[in-house]
C-alpha cells in the first residue's frame, strides 16, 4: 500500500521556506546584522523579495573578483510600487535623493510603473524603506509570491474616467497586500502602514494573512487596468486584468481577463508565454472582490510542486476559462454579466503636450529604457529633480518605461518647457518612431538570471536600423521593439511587433508579428542571431514594408501577410500550436 508521504508529491523548497518565515520574518535581520558578508542566508534571499529586495552583485566584476578570490560585489535591489505609477513630486525627490546617497546615482523606471533603486548595500536598506515609506510608498509586495504592483493605465486625457480607474487600482493594490507586521517590525521600528487596516476573516487564510496564509501564493501574481483605446498596460500579459468600458463617457464597469503571462524557459516545452482570455464582465464596485476571490483561487489551484508551472496563466491552461469563472461565481456568491465590446488602437506610451478633460496640461516624455540619470549628453536625474521642485506637476510612470508629467495649469508650460529642453529630456520631439516605442529589461550588470545585454544593447540595435528606416522613409513609424536579456520576458519581448530575447552573450532570438493593440503574441522567427545578423535579416524586411504595406498596415500584420511568420492561431499562446520554430 502507498502511504500518504510517498503519495504525495513533494512541494517546492520555497512553500517550505515561506511556512517557516513566521509571516517573512526569517532571519532577515540576522543576516542583514551580519558584518562578514555583504550578503544573506540564501533562505532569507527568498524572503526580503517579498520586502522588495533582491540580493544581487555587480556581473560586470564577476570574474575579475573570482580571479582576486574575492566575494562577489553583493548589493540590493529596491523597488518600490506606486499603483497606476502615480507619483508626488515630493515622491519623486526622495527616489532622487535615495538614488544619489545609497544607490548607483540612478532610477530605473520599471515596465510595471515601479521605482527600482540598483546597488544598495544592506547596511542602507532599512534607512532606504524608512525614507520611502515616510513619503507614502512602499516596497511591501515589490516582489515576492504576492499580488505585484497594481498597473493602471496613466491616461491623462479622459481625467475623470482615469481618476475612477486610479481609485480602483489603489484599492485592488492596498486590499491585496500582505498584513504581516512583519514588515513594520523590522524595517519601521514596529510603525503600521497604511494598507495594513485589519482584514475579515474566513478567505482560507490564517489570523495573520486573511488571504494569503503562511504560504502565501504559489508565484508572483499580477494585475492591471487598460482605459481603451489604450491598451498601453498590456491587460492581456496579466495574470488578472480589467479592461474599462466606457459608455457615453460614462464608466460602466470593467471586462474581466484571466491567465496572460510571458515568462518561459529556453528548451523546457512545458513552458510559454500566453495571453488572457477575457472571460466576463464586473460592474465597477464588484472589482476588488473579483480580484479577491481569483487571487483565493490562484492560492488554492495554484501548482506548489512545480515553481516553472505556478503562476496563474497555468491554471487557467490547466483548468479552462469556463471552470475558473464558475468557481469564481460560486466564490463570489453572484454572477458575473458577459464582457462588452471593447477596442484597443495600441499598446505604447502618448509623447508631448494633450490636454486633459479637466482642462490642465499633461507632457508625456521619452526615457530610453526607464534610464534617469545624469550623462554627458543629457542631464536626466538633474532635469527631473528640478522639475519635481518646481511643485507643477505630478508625475505618472507608465507602463513602458516613460513619465508623464502630468496636470500643469497652462501658466506653467514655460517653466517645464525650460527645464525639459536644457536638460535633454526632449527627446521624444526627435526620436526616431521605432525608438520612441521600445522597451528593454535591465538584463546586465544587475540582473542575476541575464543570459545577454539589453538594456544596454537596444540602443544601439536601434541607432543601427535608423539609416534604413530613415532611407525607407520610416523614421517616424512606431514599430514595436522590444528586448530582454533572457526568456523571463520582463520587457513584455513576445508582444513587440520585433523581439528580441537573449540566449547566451551576444546572440538572440528574434521574433516577429505581434499585434500592435496588444493582443497578439509575435513568433519566433530565427534563433541565436547575432548582431549583424539580426540587422541583415530587418534591413529587407522593413524596406519591404515601406513599399508594400496597405494603407494604416502595421508592421506586426505585415510580416504575417507577407509570410515571413505565421500568425498564433488562437493568438495566445505560442508553442502550443504552431511549434516554437517558423518553417
Ligand atoms: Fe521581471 C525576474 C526585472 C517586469 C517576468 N525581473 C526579474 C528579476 C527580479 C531577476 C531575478 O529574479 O533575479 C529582474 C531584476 C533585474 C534588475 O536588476 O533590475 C527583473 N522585471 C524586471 C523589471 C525591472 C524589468 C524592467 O526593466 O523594467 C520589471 C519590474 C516590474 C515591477 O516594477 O514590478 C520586470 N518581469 C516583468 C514583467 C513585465 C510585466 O510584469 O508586465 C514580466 C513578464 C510578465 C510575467 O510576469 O509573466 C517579468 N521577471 C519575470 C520572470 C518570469 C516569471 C515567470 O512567469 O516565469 C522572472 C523570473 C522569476 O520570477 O523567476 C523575473
Ligand atoms: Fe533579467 Fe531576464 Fe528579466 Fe531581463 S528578462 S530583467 S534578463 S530576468
Amino acid at each position: 500500500m502507498i502511504s500518504d508521504s510517498q503519495s504525495a508529491p513533494k512541494l517546492h523548497k520555497n512553500e517550505g521556506i515561506k511556512a517557516a518565515s513566521q509571516h517573512l520574518r526569517g532571519t532577515i535581520l540576522e543576516s542583514i546584522a551580519n558584518v562578514s558578508t555583504g550578503s544573506i542566508a540564501s533562505d532569507d534571499q527568498q524572503l526580503t523579495k517579498f520586502h522588495g529586495l533582491y540580493q544581487q552583485d555587480n556581473r560586470d566584476v564577476r570574474n575579475e573578483r573570482r580571479k582576486q578570490k574575492l566575494d562577489k560585489a553583493y548589493s540590493f535591489l529596491c523597488r518600490i510600487g506606486v499603483p497606476g505609477g502615480v507619483s508626488t513630486p515630493e515622491q519623486w525627490l526622495v527616489m532622487d535623493e535615495l538614488a544619489t546617497y545609497c544607490s548607483f546615482d540612478t532610477i530605473k523606471l520599471t515596465t510595471r510603473q515601479a521605482y527600482q533603486l540598483h546597488g544598495i548595500l544592506k547596511s542602507n536598506l532599512k534607512n532606504v524603506i524608512q525614507r520611502s515609506t515616510q513619503a507614502a510608498m512602499s516596497s511591501l509586495a515589490g516582489c515576492g509570491d504576492v499580488n505585484r504592483n497594481t498597473m493602471a493605465s496613466p491616461n491623462p486625457i479622459q481625467t475623470e474616467v482615469h481618476s475612477q480607474v486610479q481609485d480602483i487600482a489603489d484599492k485592488i493594490d492596498a486590499y491585496l497586500k500582505p498584513q504581516t507586521s512583519a514588515f513594520s517590525e523590522m524595517w519601521l521600528d514596529g510603525k503600521k502602514i497604511a494598507s495594513m487596516e485589519p482584514r475579515s476573516l474566513g478567505m482560507g487564510g490564517d489570523d495573520i494573512e486573511p488571504l494569503y496564509g503562511s504560504t502565501y501564493l504559489p508565484r508572483k501574481f499580477k494585475i492591471a487596468i487598460a482605459i481603451p483605446p489604450q491598451n498601453d498596460v498590456d491587460v492581456y500579459a496579466h495574470c488578472l486584468g480589467f479592461i474599462a468600458v466606457i459608455e457615453n463617457d460614462v464608466l460602466v464597469g470593467f471586462n474581466v481577463t484571466v491567465g496572460g503571462g510571458m515568462g518561459m524557459t529556453h528548451g523546457n516545452e512545458k513552458t510559454f508565454p500566453r495571453l488572457a482570455d477575457t472571460m466576463a464582465f464586473a460592474l465597477p464596485d464588484q472589482v476588488v472582490d473579483v480580484a479577491e476571490k481569483i487571487v483565493s483561487i490562484q492560492r488554492d489551484w495554484g501548482d506548489r510542486v512545480e515553481r516553472a508551472h505556478a503562476r496563474f496563466k497555468y491554471t487557467v491552461e490547466d483548468h479552462g476559462v469556463d471552470k475558473i469563472r464558475s468557481e469564481l461565481e460560486n466564490r463570489l456568491g453572484y454572477k458575473l454579466e458577459d464582457a462588452r465590446s471593447i477596442n484597443f488602437e495600441g499598446n505604447g506610451d502618448r509623447y508631448g503636450w494633450v490636454k486633459g478633460s479637466n482642462k490642465k496640461w499633461n507632457l508625456g516624455l521619452f526615457i530610453e529604457g526607464g534610464r534617469i540619470i545624469d550623462t554627458e549628453k543629457a542631464k536626466l536625474k538633474t532635469g527631473m529633480r528640478l522639475i519635481a521642485k518646481s511643485g507643477f506637476c505630478e508625475f505618472r510612470l507608465t507602463p513602458n518605461q516613460n513619465v508623464i508629467l502630468a496636470n500643469i495649469c497652462s501658466e506653467n508650460r514655460d517653466t517645464i518647457n525650460a527645464l525639459v529642453d536644457e536638460h535633454g529630456l526632449d527627446s521624444y520631439k526627435s526620436a526616431s518612431g521605432m525608438r520612441r516605442i521600445q522597451i528593454s529589461c535591465v538584463s546586465l550588470p544587475t540582473c542575476g538570471l541575464a543570459l545577454a545585454e539589453s538594456e544596454r544593447y537596444l540602443p544601439s540595435l536601434v541607432s543601427d536600423l535608423e539609416g534604413t528606416l530613415e532611407e525607407a522613409g520610416l523614421s517616424n513609424d512606431e514599430i514595436i521593439i522590444r528586448s530582454t536579456g533572457c526568456p523571463n520576458g520582463c520587457g513584455r519581448p513576445y508582444l513587440g511587433e520585433i523581439g528580441l530575447v537573449g540566449k547566451v552573450p551576444g546572440k538572440y532570438n528574434l521574433y516577429l508579428g505581434a499585434g500592435f493593440d496588444g493582443a497578439r503574441l509575435n513568433k519566433l522567427f530565427r534563433a541565436s542571431q547575432t548582431h549583424e545578423e539580426i540587422i541583415n535579416l530587418l534591413k529587407p524586411i522593413l524596406i519591404d514594408y515601406a513599399k508594400d504595406r496597405q494603407d494604416g498596415e502595421r508592421f506586426g500584420d505585415f510580416t504575417i501577410r507577407k509570410g515571413y511568420v505565421l500568425a498564433t492561431s488562437a493568438g495566445n499562446r505560442f508553442h502550443k500550436d504552431l511549434g516554437e520554430v517558423n518553417p
